[in-house]
């Protein structure tokens, strides 16, 4: 075993100098993570930090690391023939501490990469047509996981559907409050909202594209994609941020973009009025919309202003629309 001091010493040699790439391989030092040795180095205080993380890596607990350094820094530089040799004596006893860290790593890695973090994932592994399914959102909670609709039929696939109205016997009531619309509500077999906290989660994980199907009860169907599609957290009351847009419905999100969620309970509007109230959904309700996709299910015209299924640059503020669909998946 050797002395606690000896081993720091040719640690702070090894990574304060930079002098890995010249060492020999059985040392094993070209296992260390790139982020404990690429740390440009200057000084003694970053020597002792890199050691430190080193350490930390092999198993060695925060206190004891902080007692040997301040206990070892008066020691003298060994000469260059024997240099070599403590530090092979030093890796030999760390090599068990970094191969069990290693392990667990990569096993930690395999688990993660087993769950499927949405339906882009389960896409990759084979899944193919329409349906619910289970996926893993959560950074570092690779335990719990959230029903999702996924649709790999359209444009692709990968699609994490997480609204859908449709004109089936059964219909949800999307009017209503803040809670309901922030935990999700409905059936994924018929209309649902999957909830402003998974969508805020989900699509947080890196650039997400949006698409949007609709269908007017003269079966005659429009889309909308865009290319940026990002829901933010609770504290920001979930604004949208959405740009980017194709597709052949006209752009009924760009009125609504960088706007709060709101229902009639909770007013996160950029008007004197209440949105969600007048118009009978919860939305990114900016002064009023220009698409209203939460509103009350009228089946086509309606003599009520602008409180239906409402996609206006292409029907209007008096015609409630079929079916819609909104969805995301990671942008390729
Ligand atoms: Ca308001």
């Amino acid at each position: 075993m050797l002395a606690k001091c000896e081993m720091l010493y040719a640690l702070l040699l090894v990574f304060g100098n930079g002098v890995i790439a010249n060492l020999p391989p059985d040392l094993g030092l070209h296992q260390v993570p790139s982020a404990a040795t690429t740390t440009p180095c200057n000084g003694n205080d970053c020597k002792t930090t890199l050691v430190s993380s080193f350490l930390e890596l092999a198993g060695y607990n925060l206190t004891w690391i902080a007692s040997s350094l301040s206990r070892c820094n008066q020691i003298e530089e060994p000469n260059n023939s024997a240099f070599i040799e403590v530090l092979r004596e030093v890796m030999q006893e760390l090599k068990p501490a970094m191969q069990q860290c290693q392990n667990q790593n990569s096993q930690r890695d395999r688990e993660w990469r087993w769950r499927p973090r949405h339906c882009q994932d389960l896409l990759a592994e084979g899944d193919s047509g329409r349906g619910v399914r289970q996926v893993y959102p959560f950074p570092g909670r690779p335990q719990d996981g959230v029903d999702v609709l996924c649709d790999h039929t359209i444009d692709n696939g990968g699609w994490t559907i997480f609204q859908h109205r449709t004109n089936l016997s059964t219909r949800e009531n999307f009017f209503r409050p803040w809670i309901d619309y922030v935990r999700g509500f409905g059936d994924m077999s018929g209309e649902f909202w999957l909830g402003l906290d998974n969508l805020h989660t989900i699509t947080s994980w890196c650039q997400q594209e949006l698409r949007i199907d609709l269908t007017d009860y003269e079966g005659e169907h429009r889309w909308a994609k865009y290319t940026n599609f990002h829901v933010g957290p609770t504290q920001d009351h979930y604004r949208i941020t959405v740009s980017g847009y194709s597709g052949t419905a006209v752009d009924g999100l760009a009125y609504q973009n960088n706007q709060q969620f709101s229902t009639y309970d909770a007013d996160h509007d950029a008007w004197e009025n209440n949105s969600a109230q007048d118009y009978k959904g919860g939305w990114w309700y900016a002064r009023g919309h220009k698409s209203n996709l939460n509103g009350f299910q009228y089946e086509g015209i309606h003599s009520t202003y602008a409180d239906g299924i409402n996609w206006v640059l292409w029907k209007g503020f008096y015609y409630s629309l079929m079916n819609t669909t909104m969805m995301f998946r990671p942008r390729a």
